[in-house]
C-alpha cells in the first residue's frame, strides 16, 4: 500500500449529558480525525487526547503539531506491506501514543479494507457481537441509582460508576442496597493517595468485579501495595501505555485485570500485544472507552472482538452521548450486545460527509 495523502481535522460535538469524572466535567468532545488515502481506499481514526492534559499527558494541538510536522511528512509517499511496518518511523518518538494509535488504526483500516476484510477479522477476532457495559458519571445519588435503573433495563451487562474521595462508599452503599445483583465497577481516575488504603478496603464490602485506577496515573508500584491487601480485583487504565507496562504491572501483582484503549496504548498493533500478553498470563481485558464518535467506537468494537476481551466493555450506544454521529451506521447496544459494523470491509462504518463538514473547525490536507 502506497499512502498518498492524509487529511487532519478537527471537530467538536456537543455531549448530550456533561460527563463528570474525578478529573474534570467535559461538556463537548472534540476530536482529531485522520484520513489517510491509498489507492483509491481510504483509512480513518480518532484521536482520543484532549484539549488539555486532564487524562493523560498529551493534547490536541501538541498531537496536531507531531502529525503534521513530524508523522505524516514521512508516512505520505511510501509504501507499507502492513501496519506493523510503521514502527520505524513511530517509535523513535517519545510518548505520544495517541497520535501514534491515530496513524496505526487508520493504517490498520485500511489494510483491512485492501484485503476486503473486517477490521475484527483481520485482526484475529473471533466474535459477531461484544458484550458492553456503561460507564455513568459522577452525579448526586438519587440521579445515580436512576441512571443505574435505565442502563439495567436497557440490558448493559456491567455497571461502571465514576468515584471521587468523597464520592465513594455511601453511593456505592446505595446502588448495592437497590440493585443486590448488578455487575458493577467504579473508576476513581488516579483520585487516590496510598493513606486511603483503608477506605478502598472497604470497598471490598460491595461485591464490586474491580475498581479501575484508584491510584496516579504514572503508577504501578503503589498499585501493587493495593491489590495485595484487597480482595477486589484491581484494573489500571492511564498507567498502561504498552506491553511493557503491562508485563510490569502483571509480574509486580499490581492488577488482576487491564482495561485496553486501542487509542491511548498506540493502536492495534500495540493493543493486540497487551491483549496477548494478559492472555499468557491468565488475566482478562476489556475494551475502554474515551466518549469516541463512531470512527473510534467501530475501531473499539473490533478491537473486543479479540478472545481474551472476557469482560463487558466500554462500548455502549453512540446515542447515549451525542444527539448526531459523524457515521452513517447507528452504533448501538441491543440485549447488552453491540453488533460488529459491517457495512463494507475494514471497520465497516461510512462518514457522514455532509454532518462532518458542519461541525469541522479546522481541515489540514497532507499531500507529498
Ligand atoms: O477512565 O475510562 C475512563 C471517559 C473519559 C476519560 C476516561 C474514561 C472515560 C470513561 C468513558 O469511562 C467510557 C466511555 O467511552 O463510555
Ligand atoms: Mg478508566
Amino acid at each position: 500500500l502506497k499512502i498518498e495523502s492524509a487529511e487532519l481535522r478537527l471537530i467538536r460535538l456537543p455531549l448530550l449529558t456533561p460527563f463528570v469524572i474525578s478529573t474534570g466535567t467535559m461538556t463537548e468532545k472534540h476530536i482529531l480525525l485522520l484520513t489517510l488515502r491509498a489507492e483509491g481506499i481510504e483509512g480513518y481514526a480518532e484521536g482520543v487526547m484532549d484539549p488539555y492534559p486532564d487524562y493523560l499527558e498529551e493534547t490536541i494541538s501538541g498531537s496536531l503539531t507531531f502529525l503534521r510536522e513530524v508523522i505524516l511528512p514521512q508516512v505520505i509517499g511510501r509504501r507499507f506491506a502492513n501496519a506493523a511496518e510503521l514502527g520505524a518511523i513511530l517509535d523513535p518518538w517519545r510518548g505520544h501514543r495517541m497520535a501514534k494509535a491515530m496513524v496505526d488504526m487508520a493504517m490498520w483500516d485500511l489494510w483491512a479494507k485492501a484485503l476486503n476484510l473486517p477490521l475484527s477479522v483481520a485482526l484475529g477476532g473471533v466474535r459477531e457481537a461484544v458484550d458492553t457495559g456503561v460507564s455513568l458519571g459522577i452525579a448526586d445519588i438519587p440521579t445515580t441509582l436512576a441512571r443505574v435503573e435505565s442502563a439495567v433495563q436497557a440490558g448493559y451487562r456491567r455497571i461502571k460508576l465514576k468515584i471521587k474521595r468523597g464520592h465513594d462508599l455511601d453511593m456505592l452503599a446505595a446502588v448495592r442496597d437497590r440493585f443486590p445483583h448488578a455487575k458493577l465497577t467504579v473508576d476513581a481516575n488516579t483520585d487516590y493517595r496510598l493513606t486511603d488504603l483503608p477506605l478502598l478496603k472497604a470497598m471490598d464490602d460491595f461485591a464490586l468485579d474491580y475498581i479501575e485506577q484508584p491510584l496516579a496515573f504514572d503508577d504501578i508500584h503503589d498499585h501493587v501495595k493495593v491489590q495485595e491487601k484487597l480482595l477486589t480485583a484491581i484494573c489500571l487504565d492511564e498507567s498502561i501505555r504498552s506491553a511493557t507496562d503491562a508485563r510490569k504491572a502483571l509480574v509486580a501483582g499490581a492488577c488482576r485485570v487491564i482495561n485496553i484503549k486501542v487509542g491511548r496504548v498506540g493502536g492495534h498493533t500495540m493493543a493486540h500485544a497487551i491483549h496477548d500478553l494478559c492472555a499468557a498470563f491468565d488475566v482478562p481485558v476489556w475494551c475502554g472507552g474515551m466518549l469516541e464518535a463512531g470512527i473510534g467506537r467501530a475501531h473499539n468494537i473490533h478491537l473486543s472482538t479479540l478472545a481474551n476481551f472476557t469482560k463487558p466493555g466500554d462500548v455502549s450506544s453512540a446515542s447515549r452521548y451525542f444527539p448526531r454521529d459523524i457515521v452513517n451506521e447507528p452504533l448501538e447496544v441491543e440485549a447488552g450486545r453491540m453488533a460488529v459494523p459491517k457495512t463494507g470491509p475494514g471497520i465497516g462504518v461510512t462518514l457522514d460527509r455532509a454532518f462532518l463538514d458542519t461541525v469541522t473547525g479546522l481541515r489540514e490536507d497532507i499531500t507529498p
